[in-house]
């Protein structure tokens, strides 16, 4: 029914909102037992690629636009590593208004950009990292009066609590622990506000710990030293200024949780693993909180029998070309039965 319509009455919004609705949220949470029994614990996986532009954040941009319109901006403008402007550009389109789009130049995936173009954004390549394009949408925003769509908007970080409470909803509690990669920053500090509302309306008694996993290429939280030069397979979490750090400290430290780091191979690991035993296709940044389960249980510091939720922040299908390269080429036969029985049998 939409974030809007499911949660209204616990958003900011009044009479005069528009009711922006592409049907966001409501994302299956799957249990994934498979893997889970590998690891030790009770896994369920947020499937927020199901979402309608494919990832987590038409959560907040549904309530970030709709407030937008609400206070007459003009356009919408943001920065990106792929993900955000996808989710901008569908629901700029949605509602009829002007967006722009700044993205790192070559560092954003085809499936992100294809989308961004296709919804109408006017998209630009900026020839520097997404740190510094997020700067340039901040001055562009103010200069010209567009409303700014990225996390620092506080619209998005409220709406995206959302998925902390579908996940609470369902269960009937909070897990023992939530796991989450983390770019920006913004989203583990959605869900731990989302988590903490929760049990402070009396809906759950306890909390989660927050863990939150970096690539290693890209890990300001994780080492906590700054990354002037983010570089990841991850191409979505390819951050080294996380506008939210502040925030996402407290939500570790209020909650018992930690920031780990990966390196691209067990995130590329863990996509193969998440696909071929729990039927899940998430795109390589998902898959950083997957590689972080695996590490911490390698550590032996993952509890056994843990309810644990981590969140797939966005679909395989946005990056089909980090798949391909670590998977084998098919299997090419002429038309013949002879050809497929050999085949078949190989
Ligand atoms: C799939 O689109 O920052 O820690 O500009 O696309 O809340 O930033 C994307 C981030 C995780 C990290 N997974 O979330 C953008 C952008 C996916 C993402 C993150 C992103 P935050």
């Amino acid at each position: 029914m939409g974030v809007l319509k499911r949660y209204g009455a616990n958003l900011p919004i009044s009479a005069r909102t528009p009711g922006v609705n592409l049907e966001e949220g409501s994302t299956p949470l799957v249990r994934l037992d498979r893997i889970g029994g590998d690891l030790g614990i009770e896994l369920w996986g947020k499937l927020e690629g199901c979402n309608p532009s494919g990832s987590f954040k038409d959560r907040g941009m549904v309530l970030a636009v709709a407030k937008a319109l609400e206070d007459g901006a003009r356009a919408l403008v943001c920065a990106s590593t792929g993900n955000t402007s996808a989710s901008a550009a569908a629901y700029a389109a949605h509602v009829g208004a002007p967006c722009y789009v700044l993205l790192p130049s070559g560092k954003v995936a085809m499936g992100k950009l294809a989308q961004a173009l296709i919804y109408g954004a006017k998209v630009i390549a900026v020839d520097g990292n997404f740190d510094r394009a997020l700067e340039m949408a901040r001055e562009a925003s103010r200069k010209l009066g567009f409303a700014m769509v990225n996390s620092v908007n506080p619209y998005r970080l409220i709406s995206q609590k959302t998925g902390a409470w579908e996940i609470c909803e369902e269960l009937g509690r909070a897990p023992d622990i939530h796991a989450i990669p983390v770019g920006n920053a913004g989203n583990i500090s959605a869900y731990w506000a989302g988590y903490k509302d929760f049990r402070e309306w009396g809906k759950i008694s306890g909390l989660p710990r927050m863990v939150g996993f970096q690539a290693e290429g890209a890990a300001p939280l994780a080492t906590g030293k700054p990354c002037p030069n983010p570089e990841t397979v991850a191409t979505a979490i390819r951050i080294g200024n996380p506008v939210s750090a502040e925030r996402a400290k407290s939500a570790v430290l209020e909650s018992g949780g930690e920031f780990g780091a990966v390196s691209d191979e067990e995130i590329l690991a863990a996509q193969a693993m998440l696909a071929a035993k729990g039927g899940v296709f998430a795109e390589p940044a998902s898959c950083a909180a997957l590689a972080g389960l695996i590490k911490l249980r390698g550590a032996k510091r993952l509890p056994e029998g843990s309810k644990v939720v981590m969140v797939l922040t966005g679909n395989g299908l946005k990056d089909p070309d980090a798949a391909l390269r670590q998977t084998g080429e098919p299997i090419r036969i002429g038309s013949s039965m002879e050809e497929l029985l050999e085949a078949l049998a190989q």
